[in-house]
């Protein structure tokens, strides 16, 4: 019902009465006056006058479903969302509702997070209405081992909402991407399955939309940066997140049907900043330097070791620095 007020209260752009109000939901204008200031409580400026009804002056800068169903368009990814102010971390919130059976394509989003995390147990700085901190919980019917190609397929979205919003966004495998060879945003997939059946996965997405140098602690200021940072202007995350989403569903949609999900790979490809570059992988203890030769359609990264042989890497397995820094 607030929905429907809110867009009622956009549509009109001006004062609109309780009594068109309630004449066009079919509800009493006192449930509309309680609707109204539960609105006001979330964050919406609405003016109202006794004679002229309500008008809405401003939306909050929030990702809540109400905010970002504006700009969505999908059907099984965001058919819920649910928002949250502050969280320990969306991706573990989204394992908790999982196992208790939440759909698949619930989006769990968090305006802050006190415990984000990175792979391997790394933190995840994620402050408050300054990012995009949010996990969606799929329930895919392929074999576990294909799975990390979800994370291309994640990637590959983000890079196609920045495209429509302006934004050139680099891919630095496997999780990555990257503004001016700055991290500004990471991709962190887990899962829970059986041998050859998997009960869901989580991808949670980490973009760093309108933070302020400050935003970052000191250690990370060298490597890590913003959209806003990067571009200079403010950016709009409803629509980001939402563009985000859109994506994700289409390229999900083909990876699960052929489970190769090769329109994602070759967006990876195509923005990868590693192919062509010598690096340094890191596996486990072994540390050794390697050229990079190519993304392979199966989302592998094909190296070649100084002894002249060839490798693949497995996203699950390695991290890749440049020679230079962390990123080239
Ligand atoms: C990642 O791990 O890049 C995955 C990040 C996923 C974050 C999202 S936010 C929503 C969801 N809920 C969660 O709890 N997590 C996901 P990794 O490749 O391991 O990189 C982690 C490293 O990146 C850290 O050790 C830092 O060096 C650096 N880092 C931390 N916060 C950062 C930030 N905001 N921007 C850029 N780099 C950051």
């Amino acid at each position: 019902m607030k929905k429907e007020i809110i867009r009622l209260l956009e549509k009109k752009n001006d004062f609109i009465s309780g009594e068109e109000i309630s004449n066009h939901l079919g509800v009493s204008r006192a449930a509309i006056w309680k609707h109204i200031k539960s609105l006001k409580e979330e964050g919406y400026e609405i003016e109202s006058f006794s004679r002229k009804g309500y008008r809405l002056i401003r939306s909050p800068d929030l990702l809540t479903q109400n905010e970002i169903s504006k700009y969505l368009d999908t059907s099984i990814i965001a058919r819920e969302i649910i928002h949250f102010d502050t969280i320990a971390s969306t991706n573990t919130k989204s394992k908790e509702i999982a196992d208790k059976g939440a759909v698949e394509g619930s989006v769990i989003i968090s305006e802050e997070q006190s415990g984000g995390r990175g792979r391997l147990g790394r933190q995840w700085t994620s402050p408050k209405h300054k990012g995009i901190w949010m996990s969606v919980i799929l329930r895919p019917q392929v074999n576990p081992i294909e799975i990390s190609i979800v994370t291309q397929v994640a990637a590959a979205a983000v890079v196609k909402a920045g495209r429509q919003m302006g934004y050139d966004f680099y891919v630095k495998w496997p999780n990555d991407i990257m503004m001016n060879d700055k991290k500004v945003c990471g991709i962190l997939t887990e899962m829970s399955a059986e041998l050859n059946h998997i009960n869901y996965v989580v991808i949670g997405i980490g973009v760093n939309v309108n933070l302020g140098i400050v935003d970052f602690p000191d250690d990370l200021r060298e490597k890590a940066s913003s959209i806003k940072i990067e571009s200079g202007i403010q950016v709009n995350r409803q629509e980001l997140c939402a563009y985000i989403l859109n994506h994700f569903e289409r390229l999900y949609g083909s990876f699960v049907r052929d489970t190769k999900g090769f329109e994602a790979i070759d967006i990876c490809r195509e923005k990868s900043i590693l192919i062509g570059k010598d690096v340094s992988v890191i596996r486990g203890n072994e540390v050794f330097d390697a050229f990079v030769l190519d993304l392979n359609p199966a989302g592998e990264l094909v190296i070649r070791k100084k002894d002249g042989t060839e490798e693949r890497l497995f996203s699950g397995e390695v991290s890749v620095r440049g020679m230079r820094g962390y990123a080239i």
